[in-house]
């Protein structure tokens, strides 16, 4: 059988791209076809994102894609970030640019939400962590102004995407789990919660799963592309986190945690239940969607983007020498929380890290390399936190953790998570979600079988590295207790 060649659109907080995958039987194959940045614009007060920059991105990818395919693309897929949205008027037109999860709009909003609905309640419904980027909040910030009174439809990013290309309007439901307001149990939406908020839930088109049929590429964008028509869209696991965790290479049967590393640290179980206790809550655990009924029980870290921001602010690009430098300094000699919202905003990074260690009474990093070492010290950390936590809060146990996504190309970043983990690290593959993406699509065509026949299709097509624990826990269990949560 000749392997069939799908394309996935991937968009990640500082990258797109449009990667194509060959899937056989036996072939699990991804070339890029094309990258592009994703450079947030501030207008005004307000951080968006440059959707139409981002959409031009995907045209010019697909097109690539075609030519790498020998223009027989078997299916299109695309997942994103999450939590974000565009709206549209009752024409279809989008209404504005969509606003930046790390935009300060929505201060206060979790407040006022206290005095019409119980942190228990809403968290018992939902199961989602306490995010200040959270839909739910945002929706309550934008219901205030004149875009939203336009508005007759939210889009999250991945379906408004798939929307441009398809006509066609659906609500992923992995996607759909982040905005706080879709009830994990029923996965169905949570009316209780958008009542108490004031949000009318008829402004998101109907829920769809992954698997499902999205329609095909419309007539002007098979001409804008160069493509041979028809060329299905099928909805993958929309949320990249969901696509990267369906895509961890686990083996049938083992106990595993994971932690899909990018921009954000996303650390944690897959589980056949969520976990709506109140001590969940309080360790502010999140119960997202997964393919296949599963629950992602993950807790948000601030992951790499804290060494971006710092990076951004040195006006470095090459990440190599820092990693070298860190390696070279001694290790956990000071920490922070890095799973703190103090470090959600853009800017400054490296003085907000200077003050958390100051305020610990700790040594305050000043190279570049003492820096990088905190930053990396302290995500290993975090990691070790979101996983031992998850493990006591949903009764579970595991033996081996698996990194993917960009994070696990980072030698160092692994080899400091077994360590701080006391657990074998299997890291790999770097492209996690753009693989889920695909693997998803792959099924829907009948290429591929259930959950463990894609995972164990990664395990053995795509490359991995191993990393075991060097045996020196208590040093990171004393620098645990530098950091309060
Ligand atoms: C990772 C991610 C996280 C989500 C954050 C904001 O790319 O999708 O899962 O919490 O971005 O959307």
């Amino acid at each position: 059988i000749k392997d069939s060649a799908y394309a996935a659109v991937d968009l990640g907080a500082s990258s797109g791209r449009v990667i194509v995958g060959r899937v056989g039987p036996d072939t699990l194959e991804l070339t890029e076809a094309h990258r592009f940045a994703n450079l947030p614009v501030r207008v005004r007060s307000t951080l968006h994102w440059d959707v139409l920059s981002l959409y031009q991105g995907v045209l010019d990818g697909l097109r690539e894609a075609g030519r790498l395919a020998d223009g027989a693309l078997a299916s299109v897929g695309v997942d994103s970030w999450a939590v974000d949205y565009g709206l549209l008027d009752a024409e279809g037109e989008l209404i504005g640019n969509p606003v930046h999860y790390r935009d300060t709009r929505t201060e206060g909003m979790a407040e006022r939400l206290r005095g019409m609905i119980s942190q228990a309640a809403l968290y018992g419904t939902t199961g989602v962590q306490y995010a200040p980027f959270n839909t739910l909040y945002q929706l309550m910030a934008a219901s205030r102004t004149a875009q939203y009174a336009a508005a007759e439809r939210v889009l999250l990013i991945p379906d408004l995407i798939t929307y441009w290309l398809t006509g066609r309007q659906g609500t992923e439901i992995t996607n759909a789990s982040t905005t706080q307001l879709v009830n994990p149990l029923t996965r169905a939406w949570a009316y209780n919660v958008a009542l108490s908020a004031g949000i009318d839930l008829s402004v998101f088109p109907p829920l769809r799963s992954p698997g499902d049929a999205a329609g095909e590429l419309l007539p002007q964008i098979l001409e804008a592309t160069g493509l041979a028509g028809p060329v299905a869209v099928t909805t993958v696991a929309s949320h990249d986190t969901a696509s990267a965790v369906a895509a961890v290479p686990a083996r049938a049967g083992e106990r595993f945690a994971y932690i899909c590393t990018g921009t954000w640290s996303l650390a944690g179980l897959e589980l056949d239940v969520p976990v709506l206790t109140d001590e969940s809550r309080a360790a502010n655990f999140t119960n997202e969607l997964g393919i296949d009924d599963t629950v992602r029980y993950l807790r948000n870290i601030m992951g790499l983007w804290l060494l971006q921001e710092c990076m951004r602010d040195w006006g470095v690009t090459d990440v190599a020498p820092l990693l070298a430098e860190a390696a070279a300094v001694p290790a956990l000699r000071s920490v922070v929380d890095a799973a703190d919202p103090v470090f959600l905003a853009p800017g400054r990074m490296a003085d907000r890290l200077a003050q958390a260690c100051r305020a610990s009474g700790q040594p305050v990093p000043a190279s570049r390399g003492e820096i990088t070492r905190c930053i990396l010290d302290s995500l290993a950390l975090a990691h070790r936190k979101a996983i031992e936590d998850a493990q006591r809060l949903s009764d579970t146990e595991v033996d081996i953790v698996y990194i993917v996504g960009g994070g696990a190309r980072n030698a160092l970043l692994c080899q400091l998570t077994a360590d701080a983990c006391g657990l074998p690290v299997v890291a790999g593959p770097a492209e996690g979600a753009a693989l889920g993406n695909v693997l998803i699509q792959a099924r829907a065509q009948g290429v591929i079988g259930d959950r463990a026949s894609m995972r164990e299709l990664v395990a053995r097509t795509q490359g991995s590295a191993r990393y075991e624990p060097s045996g020196a826990r208590a040093a990171w269990d004393s620098a645990a207790k530098r950091v309060n949560r």
